[in-house]
């Protein structure tokens, strides 16, 4: 099914880590021209602005988290607006910082339940973001969202995960940062994950096509969290978590071009974009560009699967 309305929300989330800046990404990628890119592919393209946390009295606080109020807040105005976003179109949320998906995913995964359809997760990193608050040395809560979605123990003070996304049905592609609390919790997992070893190896294709498979064979709704650091950092600068050795311009594109000839993407994360760490807006003109390339932005027109 191709989605014919895109919702653009700004995310301006900005508590998941210390290093600030990620507030700036909505109006960095609407500068990118994010808004001519996809009504440029036929598409009728809704920008909501700019949301704002819900309010939030605390009730719990750790003193090891950094600013988790803020994300709390975050979270419960997430699940609310992408609950509601799903609904009438192909949701785009434009970050902000990985916390934003605890709300993000939680939210599309309580639609596909409603739907009785079930929830998948690509995510596109090079870090498993798999921590949880008991684990976290850093208290950064972007390095969390996975744990949390899955249901896993810990979040103490967060909106309850109603609908936990089966393991089985998360795919993790371009791991190149994993610490040693994540890599032990995920072995254990029945995760698919893929480092950038077995890419060089095999391609990036062959993980991402047999995930896909299945979540066609599932009827599944598939959301999709694309990361700046997924990217190498000489591609994509603007992100204050870089790792050296990550995904080419044209490796990027194959995987959204891959997902629009499979036609099965339902909901989309931008994150991670810090225009103070750009250059000249490169990082966010690519993530706009690969963006438009998931929505079906191509040199020639080729048949694609969906229509098979
Ligand atoms: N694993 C490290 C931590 O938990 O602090 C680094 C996490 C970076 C997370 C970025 C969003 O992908
Ligand atoms: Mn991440
Ligand atoms: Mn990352
Ligand atoms: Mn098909």
């Amino acid at each position: 099914m191709k989605p014919k309305t895109c919702i653009l929300i700004g995310a301006p989330v900005d508590s998941g880590k210390r290093r600030t800046g990620c507030l700036m990404g909505p109006d960095a990628y609407r500068t990118a021209g994010i808004i001519a890119a996809l009504s440029g592919l036929g598409l009728k393209v809704e920008d909501m602005g700019n949301l704002s946390p819900a309010s939030f009295t605390p009730d719990t606080n750790d003193g090891k988290l950094h600013a988790p109020n803020e994300t709390i807040a975050w979270t419960h105005r997430l699940i609310r607006e992408s609950e509601r976003a799903i609904g009438r179109g192909l949701p785009i949320f434009m970050g902000g910082d990985h916390s934003l998906s605890l709300g993000t995913v939680v939210g599309v995964a309580n639609h596909a339940a409603a739907q009785g359809r079930p929830q998948f997760v690509l995510w596109l990193d090079a870090h498993s973001d798999f921590h949880t608050p008991e684990t976290t040395a850093s208290g950064n809560l972007h390095g969390t969202p996975l744990a949390y979605v899955t249901g896993r123990s810990g979040f103490g003070g967060f909106p309850r995960v109603d609908n936990p996304v089966p393991e089985e049905n998360i795919c993790i592609i371009g791991l190149r940062s994993v610490d040693a609390e994540e890599r032990a919790a995920l072995e254990d997992t029945n995760i698919g994950y893929h480092d950038m070893r077995e890419i060089d190896e095999q391609g990036i294709s062959r993980p991402l096509t047999a995930f896909l498979e299945r979540v066609e064979q599932a009827n599944g709704f598939l959301h999709v969290s694309l990361d700046v650091d997924f990217l190498d950092p000489y591609m994509a600068p603007g992100v204050g978590t870089t790792v050296p050795g990550g995904i080419t311009v044209r490796e990027g594109h194959l995987v959204m071009e891959i997902l629009h000839d499979y036609g099965l993407m339902t909901s989309l994360d931008l994150v991670e974009l810090n225009p103070f760490l750009d250059e000249r807006g490169r990082t966010a003109q690519l993530m706009v560009d690969l963006a438009a390339s998931a929505l079906g932005r191509r040199v020639f027109d080729r048949p694609t699967r969906a229509h098979m």
